[in-house]
């Protein structure tokens, strides 16, 4: 049983979720592994203020002194961004951050179990982890969570730097629902189109809230993830984006750099490459994913509250 004890929620979070108003969880591993500082921290307000302009409460989750926070201060945030000694921490460290009082960066994956123990039903991230590529299968713990989390997902797919299909398909075996958010196609992170279906298009929050919807009154259990393609004129150049990711990943080869320092030195190798093309790609997704599932999340409120 798990001992509510541990979860820390902001008076606002709180607020918001007792009165059945629109909660937002946002990750905080993208701001403490993956922007550099300080536009880490302008990006972690930013899309806090992006949620709050929708009308939705932020619930930046990250642990803190081993407690699950969900919903920060400003203090907090500057800890978490500035802070040497913050972890990246997936579901395997949970135990071990909690025990030893660690600050940690939530994943996606750990988000997805703070968030949802603390009844937050829809959550904006940048890119979700997926089926790395390379001959030793690392899957990230992200693909796992989504499937026995029942959270809308807002994001812009998985990254370029996976094995796209691979993930797909992961997905799929695992019963994890993909909505295309006003496109046909899997989004590609960095890129609008990754030639790879969605298994439906929605066009609008309320007709997102409506397949969430059904999804709890069936019971099942995994996240619907929404895609949402990087607005057009942040799109990086699809072959820059080849050229600059052959060379991070066989730098990541030769360097071998593996595990949970993967995903940051990509990113970073990435921006170097690209001139900055991916960092203002990577921040203009997430502001616009912190948008719609704000919608979203006033939609699946507004629709609860009615009945
Ligand atoms: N995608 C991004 N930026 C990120 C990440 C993914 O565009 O910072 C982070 C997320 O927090 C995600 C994590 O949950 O990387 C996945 O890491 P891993 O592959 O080690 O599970
Ligand atoms: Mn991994």
């Amino acid at each position: 049983m798990f001992d509510r004890s541990l979860l820390n929620v902001s008076e606002e979070v709180e607020a918001a979720l007792r009165e059945g108003r629109a909660v937002v969880a946002l990750e905080s591993t993208v701001i403490a592994h993956g922007l550099p500082r300080p536009l880490n921290l302008e990006t972690a307000r930013r899309l806090e203020q992006a949620v709050r302009e929708r009308g939705a409460v932020p619930a930046t989750v990250a642990v803190l002194g081993g407690r699950l926070c969900v919903g920060l201060s400003d203090p907090q945030l500057e800890r978490l961004a500035f802070a040497e000694g913050v972890r990246k921490m997936s579901r395997r460290d949970l135990a071990v951050g909690v025990a030893r009082g660690w600050d940690g960066a939530t994943t996606v994956a750990t988000t997805l179990w703070v968030a949802s123990r603390a009844g937050v039903k829809v959550f904006a991230t940048g890119g979700i982890g997926g089926v790395h590529r390379g001959q030793l299968p690392d899957v990230s713990a992200d693909l796992p969570e989504l499937a026995r989390t029942p959270m809308t997902v807002v994001c812009s797919g998985a990254k370029s730097v996976l094995d796209l299909p691979a993930t797909r398909e992961w997905l799929e075996t695992h019963g994890v629902c993909l909505v295309g958010y006003g496109v046909d196609e899997l989004p590609a992170f960095y890129t609008r189109r990754s030639g790879l279906a969605v298994d439906v298009r929605c066009d609008t929050p309320r007709e997102v809230a409506e397949v969430a919807r059904a999804r709890d009154a069936l019971g099942l259990e995994g996240a619907l993830v929404v895609a949402v393609a990087v607005p057009i004129e942040f799109e990086v150049d699809a072959g820059l984006m080849e050229e600059s990711l052959s060379e991070a990943l066989s730098e990541a080869e030769r360097r071998n750099v593996s595990g949970r320092e993967l995903t940051p030195f990509l990113l970073s190798h990435l921006a170097a490459r690209t001139g900055g093309a991916t960092l203002r790609a990577n921040i203009a997704l997430l502001e616009n994913n912190a948008r719609v599932a704000a919608e979203i999340s006033a939609e699946v409120g507004v629709r609860s509250a009615e009945r």
